[in-house]
């Protein structure tokens, strides 16, 4: 009778400590105290030999029904505990849906080559094919064949990126013209865009500037053609109102040769830093090709006749886009750059 009550104390007791535990470590501890092999029912369980016989069946009866009831509110509480720890791992892992994507931001092209694509459309609807040619160039075709004799300042290690004795990097693109021509008979009408290289770097050169050349050879061609090509060029490329005018110049691979000047499209000719108070913008160079540069061509210099022009695209981008410096066409800057 005494184990009867103990029993049913050690149920009320055990069962109370299981649905109070707070976490599974601890309900695991409970169950090895009441169930596991040393633990209270089990010891009781065992006890039973040493009662006299008549009492076995009811305490053992009893010590059962403890057992299972421990048991049945072990399980309630674990699943309980489990559906816990569950839950705060949900919340923890909760993804709103609702909530707006990252935002990718997205690249574009530098303002230099958008400005070298729409340059290269005008002259393709004009009827120009683009060429293009290495940037490692031997002195003869980006010098001997230009007209540009051995003593001249260009040619200078000074001025020049030399790469060995009759290797330079190409200090303008028109070389592959000279390439070109060998290969071609005319008409020939190119436009040549690419990277070109100079020994210069202060506020307003770099070391490596992008230019565009062209060239146009057949019989006939006058500098009235050379000069119609630029006022066509200069109307589409800034408009309509852009004034025009041609300097006298000089170039070894174009006579007679002339600079372009265009009225500044950043202050309309009022004068401002990037004209230098003039109101007037350096635009390009040109000229009809030298004679002695068809010889080296193979080219009949007494049938064929033609123009040749020249610039850098950043000058040409920063008039385009009424960019006041120089510098931030290469700093790469995004608060810059984005706005193209
Ligand atoms: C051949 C014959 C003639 C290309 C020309 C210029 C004038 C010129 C400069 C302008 C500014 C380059 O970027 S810059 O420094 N270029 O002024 N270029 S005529 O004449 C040629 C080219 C190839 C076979």
């Amino acid at each position: 009778m005494q184990l009867q009550i103990e029993l049913e104390i050690l149920r009320a007791s055990a069962v109370a400590s299981i649905e109070q535990a707070s976490d599974l470590k601890l309900l695991e501890e409970l169950r090895v105290q009441f169930l596991g092999r040393k633990g209270q029912v089990t010891e009781i369980l065992r006890g039973l030999t040493q009662l006299p016989a008549e009492e076995r069946p009811s305490v053992g009866q009893t010590a059962n029904v403890v057992k299972t009831a421990i048991a049945e509110a072990l399980e309630l509480r674990k699943a309980t505990l489990e559906a816990a720890v569950d839950h705060a791992q949900a919340e923890r892992e909760q993804v709103d849906l609702s909530l707006p994507g990252r935002r990718r931001r997205k690249g574009h092209m530098h303002v230099i080559s958008q400005v070298t694509e729409e340059v290269l459309q005008i002259m393709f609807e004009l009827g120009f094919q683009i060429a293009t040619g290495p940037d490692i160039e031997t002195e003869y075709y980006n010098f001997d064949s230009l007209n540009t004799p051995a003593d001249h300042p260009a040619r200078d290690s000074h001025d020049t990126f030399f790469v060995k004795p009759g290797v330079v990097l190409r200090t303008h693109t028109s070389p592959v013209q000279m390439r070109v021509m060998e290969r071609a008979k005319p008409p020939v009408a190119i436009v040549a865009p690419g990277r070109v290289y100079r020994v210069d770097l202060d506020a307003s050169h770099s070391p490596m500037f992008n230019q565009i050349e062209g060239l146009l050879v057949d019989e006939g061609v006058s500098f009235a053609d050379l000069k119609g090509t630029i006022m066509l060029f200069v109307h589409r490329f800034f408009s309509k109102e852009t004034q025009i005018r041609f300097r006298p110049h000089f170039f070894p691979f174009t006579e007679p040769s002339a600079e372009v000047d265009i009225s500044c499209t950043i202050c309309k000719g009022q004068g401002c830093r990037v004209c230098k108070g003039s109101g007037w913008s350096e635009l390009l160079g040109c000229g009809m090709v030298h004679p002695e540069v068809f010889r080296y061509a193979g080219y009949d210099y007494e049938k064929y006749t033609g123009f040749a022009f020249g610039f850098g695209i950043d000058r040409i981008a920063m008039q385009r886009h009424a960019i006041s410096s120089i510098s931030y066409l290469f700093e790469n800057d995004l608060r810059f750059l984005e706005q193209f």
